[in-house]
């Protein structure tokens, strides 16, 4: 609900919480009277203001929540806490679980760059052809129809900050505002530094005051006061933070920077987790503060896996080291699996918390990847149908606790140069023939791809395949 002016307070308090619409259902409550009784003329003011409070909250509040959309970069569930990590603490995002929904079947792609298209398009890579696989490029046919256009085409204010990567940014310095984020702060393609001195476009220019600083904390404060200003505005915001944390650091290093980090080293794996979790909740108490937390979306996802290896620091002869990361899950070594088919490479963190909607402890099963995500959102955010073919399927039923889920998914697909998987919860199957039954087999060491199969396995090798050679070219209608 958005927060009222001090004057409304007390009649905001009366108000019972499931009105919706109109001053009927709202006037019911015989409580909302008495406590004004001796107001006369409150009898005279009442019926307006709660009309126009009821007003405000059923075309602005209930069907328009605020979304904060955060994407970390190389972070797989291995390590964060309330999925079993043990690690590093991550008390921020593990209370975003807490209090809201955990999904255990997240997936994502196994790197950056497919991730972020599907995330940007609702569509799968392959479906923009060479152009979707291309890496530091955006497919030209997605201006107009990607998440942030959708978005401000429904009247939200929009923005991104933190990692672009879909364009050269000094080519191009209007890319994000042609894809519908009308402000950004943003470091481009490999461009410069992104955590120590870092190079960052903002709204057409290149910023001139960030030496000494570090990115994760300009992404923040730039989000926070996009975040605050668009509410003063009465408008409802769409934020979008693809973290910079924890991604190696090797275009600082190229750049010989000084490390922003206390004693003038850089991070380690752990402390980037570290200041992932407390940019996290950094976040959550500006919504707090600015009064918006309840009716505020926020979503919690990686773009792959924990990196296997990553470029974190200097030699004392100045060359890059690249120390293995490994986390401790559920007492198990899970080396980092960035670049993999498999679970340690796409199956990421996934949680949605919005206090006003969902309730809090939730662990669901439900299949979802990045493509769902523009559907998704479009869905809570009460906009119509653009008619535009995309891959993902909306899971707002679900954040919405209702009872229809409508339609939902039975598979994810999974690509990377030139390899594809299809997988349901307890199979996969690859283009290459490699069948596993997931349920037994989890860490995909077993094929039974040259198996004679029958029963169960049979019956989910054909539809696995009949999805799988069913993913190619473009979408039915699309242009
Ligand atoms: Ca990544």
């Amino acid at each position: 609900m958005r927060p009222l002016k001090r004057s409304n307070l007390m009649i905001r308090l009366l108000v019972p919480t499931k009105c919706r619409a109109g001053l009927p259902s709202c006037w019911s409550g015989h409580n909302l009277v008495q406590p004004l009784g001796a107001m006369a003329i409150a009898y005279v003011m009442l019926p307006l203001t709660l009309s126009s409070v009821c007003a405000r909250d059923s075309a602005e509040s209930t069907q328009r929540p605020n979304i904060l959309l955060i994407m970390a970069d190389d972070v797989g569930s291995d390590a964060i806490g309330c999925y079993g990590g043990q690690s590093y603490p991550t008390p921020h995002i593990d209370a975003l679980a807490a209090g809201g929904m955990k999904f255990s079947h997240g997936y994502a792609m196994p790197v950056c760059h497919p991730s972020r298209v599907c995330l940007m398009t609702g569509r799968y890579p392959f479906r923009f052809g060479a152009e979707g696989s291309k890496w530091g490029d955006f497919p030209e046919a997605a201006e107009g129809i990607s998440i942030g256009d959708r978005m401000k085409k429904g009247g939200y204010a929009t923005a991104v900050a933190g990692k672009w990567q879909l364009c050269m940014m000094k080519n191009d310095l209007d890319h994000p505002r042609r894809v519908g984020f009308e402000q950004w702060c943003l470091f481009g393609w490999h461009e410069g530094g992104r955590y120590h001195d870092p190079l960052l476009y903002q709204n057409g220019k290149i910023r001139d005051d960030t030496a000494g600083r570090y990115g994760p904390d300009l992404y923040v404060e730039f989000l926070v006061d996009f975040m605050e200003r668009s509410h003063q505005q009465g408008k409802p915001f769409f934020a979008y933070y693809p973290m910079a944390l924890c991604h190696d650091v090797t275009d600082d290093l190229k750049g010989r920077h000084v490390a922003w980090y206390q004693d003038g080293r850089w991070l380690t794996y752990a402390e980037m987790i570290a200041s992932m979790d407390d940019m996290v909740g950094r976040l959550v108490a500006a919504l707090e503060r600015i009064g918006v937390r309840d009716e505020t979306l926020v979503i919690f996802t990686t773009d792959n896996g924990t990196a296997g290896a990553s470029y974190l620091t200097v030699d004392e002869k100045g060359k890059m080291v690249r120390p293995k990361v490994v986390s401790v899950r559920d007492g198990k070594v899970v080396p980092g699996g960035k670049g993999k088919l498999d679970d340690t490479g796409t199956r990421v963190p996934w949680i949605a918390n919005w206090p006003a909607q969902i309730k809090p402890g939730q662990t669901v099963d439900d299949m979802v990847d990045l493509t769902d995500l523009l559907p998704t959102l479009a869905e809570v955010a009460g906009l119509n149908d653009d008619g535009v073919p995309r891959d993902g399927v909306s899971f707002a039923p679900l954040l919405l606790g209702k009872s229809d889920r409508g339609r939902q998914r039975s598979w994810i697909f999974i690509q990377l140069r030139g390899n594809r998987c299809v997988r349901s919860p307890g199979w996969k199957l690859y283009d290459d023939g490699r069948f596993f039954n997931l349920s037994s087999d989890p860490g995909e060491s077993n094929s039974l791809g040259k198996e004679p199969l029958g029963g169960e396995a049979g019956r989910r090798h054909a539809e696995l395949s009949n999805v799988l050679m069913g993913l190619r070219g473009p979408l039915p209608g699309q242009e």
